[in-house]
């Protein structure tokens, strides 16, 4: 009896990693072709702290991004919900360009949309920081604070998002990691289901010489 179930013993720790190896085989290949274009650069920076509100924003992506109507949205807002954006974004190639106009001071956000070359829309957002407008902020600051108590509150916000600049590459970093986590539960399930497969032969192989069947 020994010496029949020896062989069996050594042959399903192999029929498990041959498993576990036509799994990884069969998903490290689907694993590139889930990642999007991503956004490279901005210009200004996230995060930068600037002389005054720039021109323009300009975005450059890994890749080509699709020009459909309505694939490309940039929303550029100050401190008080204010849209700065004027007219609607250019999209040359990987490079999409973001007029603006108006007067902005304190924190200026950016939240964009585009449609990867692939076909999947991605998203992102980040601020960059325009100085205050007035010059001379102690005079006004000692008489408004006493009189209206609403200066200090709407202050208030804009000091919190100050501190959470957004980086701009979040989502498109984010992606791979739900991908990796699926290979490897794929991979384990794979072995187990190999391994419950294989013990069952066994099973029946033995049944079958008990019963003499
Ligand atoms: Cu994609």
């Amino acid at each position: 009896m020994t010496s029949l179930e020896t062989p069996r013993r050594r042959s399903l720790p192999a029929l498990v990693a041959a498993g576990l190896l036509a799994a990884a085989a069969l998903l490290v290949p689907a694993l590139p072709a889930a990642a999007h274009d991503e956004l490279v650069s901005t210009d200004p920076a996230a995060g930068a702290t600037l002389e005054a509100l720039p021109s323009q924003i300009t975005f450059t992506y890994s890749a080509d991004i699709l020009t459909d109507p309505g694939a490309t949205v940039i929303e550029v807002s100050d401190a008080s919900g204010a849209s700065l954006a004027d007219g609607a974004p250019t999209v040359s190639g990987a490079e999409v360009t973001q007029a603006l106009t108006g007067a902005a001071s304190g924190t200026v956000t950016v939240k964009w949309r585009v449609v990867s070359s692939d076909g999947h829309p991605i998203d992102g957002d980040f601020a960059f920081t325009v100085p205050a407008a007035a010059p001379t902020p102690t005079a006004t600051a000692t008489t408004t604070a006493s009189a209206s108590p609403s200066t200090a509150e709407s202050a208030a916000p804009s000091a919190s998002s100050d501190a959470t600049p957004l980086p701009a590459e979040n989502t498109s970093d984010a992606s791979p990691l739900p991908w990796i986590l699926l290979a490897v539960l794929l991979v384990i399930v794979a072995g187990v289901l190999v391994y419950v497969f294989a013990s069952r032969a066994g099973r029946k192989t033995a049944g079958g010489d008990t019963t003499g069947r």
